[in-house]
């Protein structure tokens, strides 16, 4: 896939580097189309616990592709392939982290939106520009940002499209560490592994829950969290298992 690079750092860790240096990451339809298919493959490889998702030093990606906008024309925003793209990265079950270094912008931001952890470096730089070109962050942006990090700040990102520094965006809940710039790759792949040591069933049905919080009236969500019926798996069992014993627990994901 040409716009991603796409390696197994660790143990059950996939790395998925975004590939497009000169246009600072921006996601054209054809990379986001890449990037969902290797989440696609990444889902279906039980070898595979958790991804992580960077760009390079100077963008984690700049948005949407703002040169291929007039190439499209408008009904480029309801494509089939770039909507099935942002459909498979929202519902991708495993855990998705993302290590951010310099630009997180417009799509780039809300692709962070979608990880369900985000590493930022130090010279991170969120924001959400899309009022510049008279546009707004049309993939998610503005019903998830808001959740996020609540009315005003989102209001103010929004509508000014200012950009928000790493610190901030720590301090506001986009990002969860800030790290030294070359530190970030390896500290979202570090947690990874640490992830990836976890019951992969466990994990998932923990990642699922959490993320029910955000479309569903609580007391659904609590019924629904009620339902999933966690002691039943294997993985369960060995985890009880192996605190008893005092070792280490070997998950198999059943
Ligand atoms: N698209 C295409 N190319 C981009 C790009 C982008 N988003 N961002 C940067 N580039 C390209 C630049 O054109 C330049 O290419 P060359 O001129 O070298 O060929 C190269 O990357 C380096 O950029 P700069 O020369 O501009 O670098 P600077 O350091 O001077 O500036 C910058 C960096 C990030 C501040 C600046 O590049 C910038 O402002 N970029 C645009 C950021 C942005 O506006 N992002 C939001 C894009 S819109 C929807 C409606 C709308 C949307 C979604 C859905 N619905 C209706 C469903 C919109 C979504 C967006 O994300």
């Amino acid at each position: 896939m040409a716009n991603i690079n796409v390696t197994t750092p660790a143990n059950h860790v996939l790395l998925i580097s975004l590939n497009r240096a000169k246009a600072l990451n921006a996601l054209s339809k054809s990379l986001l189309v890449d990037v969902a298919a290797a989440l696609d493959e990444a889902a279906a490889n039980d070898e595979i616990r958790c991804v992580v998702i960077t760009g390079d030093d100077r963008a984690f990606s700049a948005g949407a592709d703002i040169k291929e906008m007039p190439e499209d024309g408008f009904p480029m925003w309801a494509a089939a392939d770039r909507l099935k793209a942002w459909k498979t990265i929202e519902k991708f079950p495993k855990p998705l982290i993302a290590a951010v270094n310099g630009y997180a912008l417009g799509g780039g931001c809300e692709l962070t939106l979608l990880c369900d952890i985000v590493i930022a470096g130090e010279d991170a730089q969120f924001g959400t520009p899309e009022v510049k070109i008279a546009a707004f962050p049309g993939d998610g942006g503005t019903q998830r940002l808001p959740r996020a990090i609540g009315k005003a700040r989102a209001m103010k990102m929004v509508l000014s499209g200012e950009f928000i520094d790493a610190e901030t965006a720590c301090d506001w809940g986009l990002a969860v560490e800030v790290t030294p710039k070359e530190q970030t790759v390896a500290r979202a792949i570090e947690i990874a592994g640490i992830i990836a040591v976890n019951s992969p069933i466990a994990v998932r049905m923990a990642k699922e829950e959490i993320l029910m919080t955000y479309g569903r009236p609580l007391d659904e969500s609590l019924s629904l969290e009620r339902k999933l019926l966690l002691w039943q798996t294997d993985d369960h069992d060995e985890g009880i298992a192996a605190f008893v014993e005092k070792r280490p627990a070997k998950f198999t994901g059943k």
